[in-house]
């Protein structure tokens, strides 16, 4: 109640404009914007809002998005409407379908999540802030000319392009269970930026599709993108421990041979046990452990959310990523706030860590074995950087 403390000569910042909230992708679709609302009441419920910076984000202007994104894709993405959409002769080239439908204000919502990411970006290059979050961003298979996967626009690429002004090394970090696919594509042939996804891989039956380990950069090493995207391709059912494990024995090493100056993480939250389309059994504690171990390399962070498909996790395990970046999680009560408005949301437990792993909807599939010869693949892409 009496609010949390604000850490001495560290910034966080918090970027959000609660209109994005509102919009609705459609009856059953499985991208709920509403989560969010769900987050920020628990952040706020916690008292966490006097511990950072808020900042009511604009929408980014087509301009800004023409940073990453075709005219004429943005130009329809502007026009289209559930009215008109009929009319249209190119919604198969731009990849609008069931994943992706056209719903009413659908040009004004990718604005909106995109203006919060570059206002989160913008804090960091002035050094306003040393963490700040966005957790409306995070949308990492949008194309430069096409949607993909409830993607519309890519913000991660667009808030890149903003850091890379004045960061000589982006490294950007995905724990969203799908392969970041958009950001990867996006840096393919630069030095400047190194994509690391850890993910979900079954190249048939497992959106996108892509991510294997050997998938690495450009082949010709003369490429300066050579060596410089890596993937930490999983399978079903991966728990706490091992992935906690596979994280920092993989994040240290990139950390060590890429020596960013910047940290982009997208936290998605589909990679939590009990989501609706994830398939690992992640606890809450153990995703906010691989934040808090970036948190701890001491490095400027943009923190995004992402995929997430069963808001009362969503907003938990986000609400405890916000107080891991303000570096009072302690201070939480597991017991969530009484006056939490939306507290029927979390019953009958009300608490901030329900265990998500035990109804083991998804048998381990990952050996040890395995997970060594990741950790040995990606030492060894490593190595080439050393060169
Ligand atoms: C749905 O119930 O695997 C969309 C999508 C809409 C409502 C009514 C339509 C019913 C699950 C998913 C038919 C839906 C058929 N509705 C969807 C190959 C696919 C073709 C489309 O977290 N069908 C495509 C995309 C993935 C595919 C995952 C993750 C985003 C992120 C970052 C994107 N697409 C098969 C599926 C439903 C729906 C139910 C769905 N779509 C589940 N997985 C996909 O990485 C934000
Ligand atoms: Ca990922
Ligand atoms: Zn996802």
């Amino acid at each position: 109640k009496n609010g949390i403390v604000r850490p001495k000569g560290y910034t966080v910042s918090f970027h959000a404009n609660s209109s994005v909230e509102k919009f609705h992708f459609g009856q059953s679709h499985p991208m709920k914007p509403w989560r969010l609302t769900l987050t920020k009441q628990l952040v706020m419920a916690y008292g966490m809002h006097t511990a950072m910076d808020l900042y009511l984000t604009r929408a980014a202007t087509r301009e800004e998005m023409a940073e990453f994104h075709t005219e004429d894709y943005l130009d329809f993405l502007k026009r289209v409407t559930p009215n008109n959409m009929l009319l249209e002769p190119r919604l198969a080239q731009y990849n609008i379908g069931d994943d992706c439908p056209i719903f009413d204000g659908l040009y004004d919502y990718a604005s909106l999540y995109t203006g919060a990411s570059l206002d989160a970006a913008r804090k960091l290059c002035n050094e306003q802030s040393q963490v700040a979050i966005n957790w409306s961003g995070g949308l990492h298979h949008a194309k430069k000319t096409e949607a993909s996967g409830f993607c519309y626009t890519n913000d991660i690429v667009l808030a890149i392009l903003q850091l890379l002004r004045y960061h000589p090394r982006v490294l950007y970090i995905d724990i969203d269970v799908h392969h970041g696919d958009g950001v990867e594509q996006a840096f393919w042939s630069t030095d400047r930026v190194m994509t690391l996804s850890f993910h979900k891989y079954d190249k048939d039956n497992f959106f996108p599709g892509t991510g294997p380990l050997s998938s690495t950069g450009p082949e010709n090493p003369l490429n300066p993108g050579a060596h410089h995207a890596l993937n930490v391709p999983l399978h079903d059912g991966i728990e706490d421990e091992d992935y906690v494990w596979l994280f920092k024995q993989i994040v240290e090493p990139c950390v060590g041979a890429y020596q960013p100056s910047v940290i982009v993480l997208q936290c998605g939250a589909d990679s939590l046990g009990c989501d609706r389309l994830g398939c690992f059994n992640l606890n809450i504690r153990a995703h906010g452990r691989c934040v808090d171990f970036v948190k701890r390399l001491n490095l400027p962070i943009l923190v995004f959310g992402g995929g997430g498909y069963t808001p009362r996790n969503v907003a938990r395990l986000w609400a405890y990523e916000t107080s891991i970046c303000i570096g009072c999680s302690e201070q939480l009560d597991e017991k969530l706030p009484a006056h939490t408005p939306a507290l029927a949301h979390f019953a009958p437990d009300n608490t901030l860590f329900p265990p998500l792993s035990e109804h083991g909807r998804f048998e381990n599939k990952n050996s040890r074995q395995y997970l060594w010869s990741l950790v040995e693949g990606i030492h060894k892409q490593l190595a080439y950087l050393e060169s």
